[in-house]
């Protein structure tokens, strides 16, 4: 193996680990904040680090438009290019071209799109995707998959997971293997717990170095997301990482967790960080409302993070009303952190064997709402 993954400590199906990439460590269960242009929008590197990250996302589909992967290698890899020294996993693309390309084909050979930056022709196949991702020196690559769309019969289903399957195989053989360096296979299946099941088999007879779940958070809903994950896990190598990609709001995390997945994505902390939205132990808020103008406090008073040391909920709101993009950095920086202070709170639960108590106390601080 490539990628060697530790396990530390277990409570119920939950799992406390380490994974040892070229790049460094990462401790899961782990919160991968999302860099898909080679930037955590708004945010310094050595910022999303402080935030308590050790590992980031970046995107196959964007980079190769803008600026291109061969452009990326020249500058020695995207760690160097965007001064993230850590660990990197990259998406392979086929979710991106799905959700944002124009014209797009698929095909058993793979995907033709035009780009939604300057309306260019692209061509996107599982040999490509991996090379993409070789070139950018991603310390995870990601097989080339369907996010079949919600919500599918399940023979469309069925027929989708199953060329995601053949692209899995694919890019297998297309992936190099180099010490410290992994390859992930994407389970899909939709909702159908027959096809998880398939799917989740095919990969693991493959044999990848860790396994993402797919085609979830896609509008199934919470209750049959877990639904899927359970129908997932126990055909799933327990010596692997577990990836639920795209996922999600701190109960959704929480609730994987618990259900035994060990890596998550989102974009949620950084985008609504963006537009105002701040999220808290209280729940979530918008710094834009007027009841903040006034308000001395900071975004969470529970939050060790510096946004909260040193800013007011009424200057945060100020500087969102007046449109000064620091109003967007401090509330992203503030929403990473309260992430991976929340992922902390997993693994030290997990270490403590009180996983289902710390997750109790999420929920019932949450439903309080804020003020
Ligand atoms: N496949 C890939 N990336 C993804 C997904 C997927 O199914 C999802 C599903 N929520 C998010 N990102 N390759
Ligand atoms: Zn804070």
């Amino acid at each position: 193996m490539t990628l060697r993954y530790e396990s530390l400590a277990q409570n119920g199906a939950a799992r406390r680990g380490r994974l040892h990439t070229a790049h460094g460590v990462v401790n899961t269960p782990a919160f991968m904040p999302v860099g898909t242009a080679a930037t955590v929008k708004g945010m310094w590197p050595e910022q999303v680090k402080a935030t308590g990250a050790e590992i980031i996302l970046g995107n196959t589909y964007h980079l190769m438009l803008r600026p291109g992967a061969e452009r990326v290698a020249s500058f020695g890899g995207l760690h160097k290019f965007m001064n993230w020294p850590g660990p990197i996993l990259t998406d392979s693309g086929g979710f991106q071209v799905m959700s944002l390309a124009e014209l797009r084909k698929i095909k058993e050979e793979g995907v033709t799109f035009r780009s939604h930056v300057d309306g260019s022709q692209h061509h996107l196949t599982p040999e490509r995707s991996i090379e993409i991702q070789h070139r950018l020196d991603a310390d995870i690559t990601m097989a080339f998959d369907e996010c079949t769309p919600f919500p599918a019969e399940e023979t469309v289903a069925a027929d989708s997971m199953r060329r995601s399957m053949r692209w899995a195989e694919r890019c297998r053989t297309a992936f190099k293997d180099r010490p410290g360096y992994g390859l992930f296979g994407i389970v899909q299946g939709s909702v159908y717990p027959a096809l998880r099941r398939e799917s989740s088999e095919w990969l693991t007879g493959i044999g990848f170095d860790g396994y993402a779940i797919g085609g979830l958070a896609v509008g199934e809903g919470q209750e049959m997301m877990f639904r899927m994950i359970e129908a997932t896990i126990p055909f799933l190598p327990a010596d692997r990482p577990r990836y639920l990609m795209g996922v999600g709001r701190p109960l959704d995390i929480v609730g994987a967790v618990q259900r035994g997945i060990d890596m998550f994505d989102c974009v949620m902390p950084t985008r609504s960080g963006r537009t105002g939205q701040a999220f808290t132990r209280r729940g979530t808020l918008n710094i834009r409302n007027a009841r903040h103008a006034q308000d001395p406090r900071p975004l969470d008073g529970d939050c060790a993070c510096p946004v909260c040391r040193d800013y007011a909920r009424g200057y945060l709101h100020h500087l969102f009303k007046a449109e000064e993009m620091l109003g967007p950095m401090l509330l992203t920086a503030h929403n990473l952190h309260h992430y991976q202070a929340l992922m902390a709170g997993l693994r030290g639960a997990i270490e403590a064997g009180r996983l289902d108590a710390f997750a109790a106390e999420v929920a019932a601080n949450e439903a309080k709402g804020d003020l």
